[in-house]
């Protein structure tokens, strides 16, 4: 056995940032522990976490090019691969334009500087307009708020956790995920802290989740009526004349519009759809405003449905009237050593929004990129723009997509598909060419998005802890030497770590933090405190000011007031999505470790549901939507509020190889969501509330 050493380093799974101390020797890791003196998680860890060994020994992971031959991947060279994805992509640019080739970028991009900072240069070679990320499967919401009423959709409100009285969370499941736009690691503990100091979490979730249950405050809410919900509570803090904006009042506009808009949704109307009693709704409005400090957290569950804009719009709003915005306790602004507002500073820029809308169905354009929901569509729609060559970089959108089997089927008819990734899985399986990536153990890790929404500030940079298999290039090179070929330069530019080190020095902390500090970090990251109120000078509007009834939202508001509940006879169920602690997304199934155990792919159904459909526990039940079957095992719970019906998101692994993944038959939640569901304001798919039937099998 060589040497063992030691190193700090972050996870980089989720969003949650956590630090850890890895034991290894030249070939293989010995430990993953916590790390107790990170500043952010304080020790926290989860299983995730110790499977990160395991995603670079996966016996079924792509360790060189494969190009697909006669229907078989064969490995090929580095050079063949890159001369083959460049001759193929310009022989469909030439033949349909430059948006012939379309390009999805899934979520581990976010967690990996070196690709963020390489893509921009990839989709500049392809000049194409056809982006698609799964943001649109998950956040767009939240960027649409702060655009509109901060000016930048980086400039994200994080709950101030450590200081606030009074927590409401709606559509979020922390304890599970680690918190999402919201950076927050060990959350249950989190949670036991603002109790601990005489405070309160409610939880508002069709499902009594692990959140709520250690909150020990929860609230069942039907699917899709959180914008009526969060529209009562401030229409009756108006009606209690406890509206307080606080340090904000002279920089805000549009009080008085946000108050007549608010008339209609009484809370006897936000009863009669969410299922929660006016009463609770009216002590809830004022125990919220006249705490010394609350604040609303709104999150998967409220952005990812057809109201995901309006939640988030109004999730604001209510913090910003009671003076909970941009004040400790309340939502605030992050601080980070790299600053993602101000390195793409909007200020004294007139712009237009959204940017522009898709080329079939006319759905809104944010950020460069159009919804994953229409992506299938414009494969399959014929006429000028239509995507004839695909790219997924780390994205697996057959599983992760609404109505994934569609996107499957059009990926499958395209002239040329190609993927970077790690498996040959059920998207990279109807690539003609994969080539293969980096994992994090192999990479250097700084976080460039999450430490913008974490609740305190920190920072953190690791180096690689072992070798690529192969001597496979780092990721970041692949998709520089692939922009490269494409657009005929020899050269690549500069490594992510060097422009990394430019950045900083353009951010908060410019002087003080470099790779190097961080490197040297004795607690393995640096502490730079917590959140602190800075608004007025960040604000990216036009005017400077903070707009509290854009009209892109008030335009929105008669459908919410028309809405009903979509179940019927057909389909008398509304279906969710849920997420567990030993999977993430679509990618994990493969770590034996995290996928041992019964079959968690299960649907969770009312006892009162399943009397009334004949269901028993544990026996096979069919759920059918407007757009596909598909089989689970039935576990019923008085967790899931009557109606409703629960079904965990990323798996359904079924083809390609993956060994572990495949262990147990499992289902994919994405056969049965309907892509023509939408949040219109954003494009955002709207996951929840699917109306469904259940049948036993
Ligand atoms: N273990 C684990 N952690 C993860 C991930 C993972 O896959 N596994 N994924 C990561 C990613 S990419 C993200 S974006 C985050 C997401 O993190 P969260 O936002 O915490 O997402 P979920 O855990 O899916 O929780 C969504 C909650 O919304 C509820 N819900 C569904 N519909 C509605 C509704 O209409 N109204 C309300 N009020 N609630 C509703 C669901 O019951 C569920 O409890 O998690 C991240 N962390
Ligand atoms: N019904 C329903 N659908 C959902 C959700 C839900 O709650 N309900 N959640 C949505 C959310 S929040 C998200 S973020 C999306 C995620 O959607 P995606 O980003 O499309 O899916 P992932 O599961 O993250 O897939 C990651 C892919 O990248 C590969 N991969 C993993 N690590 C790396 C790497 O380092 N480099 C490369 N090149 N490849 C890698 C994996 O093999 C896999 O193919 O799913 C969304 N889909
Ligand atoms: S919570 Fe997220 S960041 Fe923390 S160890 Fe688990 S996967 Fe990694
Ligand atoms: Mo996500």
């Amino acid at each position: 056995m060589s040497d063992l050493k030691t190193q700090f380093r972050t996870c980089n799974i989720c969003e949650a940032m956590c630090g850890l101390i890895v034991t290894y020797d030249d070939t293989e890791v010995h430990s993953i522990k916590p790390n107790p003196k990170d500043p952010l998680s304080r020790g926290h860890i989860c299983p995730k976490a110790i499977a990160l060994q395991d995603f670079r020994t996966d016996p079924d992971r792509v360790t060189t090019p494969l190009k697909k031959v006669d229907g078989e991947f064969v490995p090929i060279s580095w050079d063949e691969a890159y001369a083959f994805a460049a001759h193929r992509l310009a022989a469909v640019q030439q033949a349909h334009g430059k948006d012939g080739v379309g390009i999805y970028l899934g979520n581990p991009n976010a967690h990996k500087f070196g690709n963020l900072l390489t893509l921009p240069g990839l989709v500049k070679a392809l000049g194409t307009s056809n982006r698609y990320s799964s943001a649109t499967a998950d956040q767009i919401p939240h960027h649409v708020a702060s655009i509109h009423m901060l000016g930048h959709p980086m400039l994200m409100p994080v709950p101030d956790v450590a200081r606030t009285d009074l927590m409401l969370i709606l559509g979020g499941n922390p304890v599970v995920s680690n918190g999402s736009m919201m950076t927050a690691p060990g959350f249950g503990k989190r949670m036991d802290e603002i109790k601990a100091r005489g405070g309160r979490v409610v939880v508002i979730d069709p499902r009594r989740t692990e959140t709520a249950a250690r909150a020990g405050e929860h609230l069942f809410i039907q699917p899709e009526t959180d914008a009526l919900l969060l529209l009562a509570l401030i229409h009756e803090v108006f009606a209690q004349g406890l509206e307080d904006l606080g340090a904000l009042a002279d920089i805000t506009d549009g009080v008085e519009v946000l108050k007549d808009a608010v008339q209609p949704f009484t809370a006897d109307k936000a009863a009669a759809m969410t299922g929660i009693e006016a009463q609770t709704i009216r002590d809830l409005a004022r125990d919220f405003a006249s705490a010394k400090s609350a604040v609303c957290y709104a999150r998967m569950g409220a952005s990812t449905q057809s109201f995901g804009s309006l939640c988030q719009w109004a999730n604001n709003a209510l913090n910003i009237i009671t003076g909970n915005f941009d004040s400790p306790g309340g939502a605030m602004f992050t601080t980070p050593a790299l600053d993602n507002v101000g390195m793409n500073s909007r200020k004294g820029k007139r712009r237009s929004y959204p940017e522009r809308r898709s080329r079939v169905s006319q759905q809104p354009l944010y950020n460069g990129e159009f919804p994953v929901s229409v992506m299938a569509e414009e494969m399959e729609t014929p006429g000028e723009g239509q995507i004839k060559a695909m790219i997924t970089v780390a994205g697996n959108p057959v599983l992760t997509a609404p109505n994934g089997q569609r996107i499957g089927r059009a990926f499958e008819a395209l002239d040329f598909m190609m993927s970077i990734d790690l498996h040959i899985n059920d998207t990279t399986r109807h690539a003609d060419l994969i080539l293969p990536a980096t994992v994090a153990l192999e990479e250097e890790v700084y976080d460039m998005v999450f430490h913008s929404f974490a609740v305190h500030n920190t920072a953190a940079f690791a180096k690689p802890v072992f070798a690529p298999p192969n001597g496979n290039p780092q990721e970041w090179e692949v998709i520089s030497r692939l922009a490269a070929k494409i657009s005929g330069s020899s050269s690549i530019g500069p490594s992510p770590t060097k422009i990394l080190e430019m950045l900083l020095q353009q951010g908060f902390h410019s002087g003080t933090i470099t790779v190097e500090t961080m490197l040297n970090a004795p607690s393995g990251a640096i502490d730079l405190g917590p959140l602190v109120s800075n608004l007025a000078d960040r604000l990216e509007t036009p005017d400077a000011r903070l707009h509290l009834a854009p009209e892109v939202f008030l335009a929105d508001l008669p459908r919410l007031l028309d809405f009903q509940p979509p179940v019927c006879d057909d389909f008398p169920l509304l279906m969710i999505g849920r997420r567990q602690v030993r999977s993430h997304n679509s990618w994990t199934q493969n770590s034996p470790r995290l996928v041992k155990g019964r079959n968690r792919c299960t649907v969770q159904l009312n006892p009162a549901d399943a009397a009334r459909f004949g269901l028993a526990e544990a026996q096979d039940v069919e759920i059918e939507s407007a757009v596909g079957a598909a089989r689970f095992p039935v576990e019923i719970t008085e967790e899931i509020a009557p109606g409703v019906v629960s079904i965990p998101q990323g798996w359904g692994q079924r083809k390609g190889k993956l060994s572990a993944a495949t262990r147990v038959q499992t289902v994919s939640i994405n056969d049965l969501t309907d892509d023509r569901r939408i949040d219109p304001i954003s494009g955002n798919a709207a996951f929840n509330g699917i109306p469904v039937r259940a049948r036993a099998v």
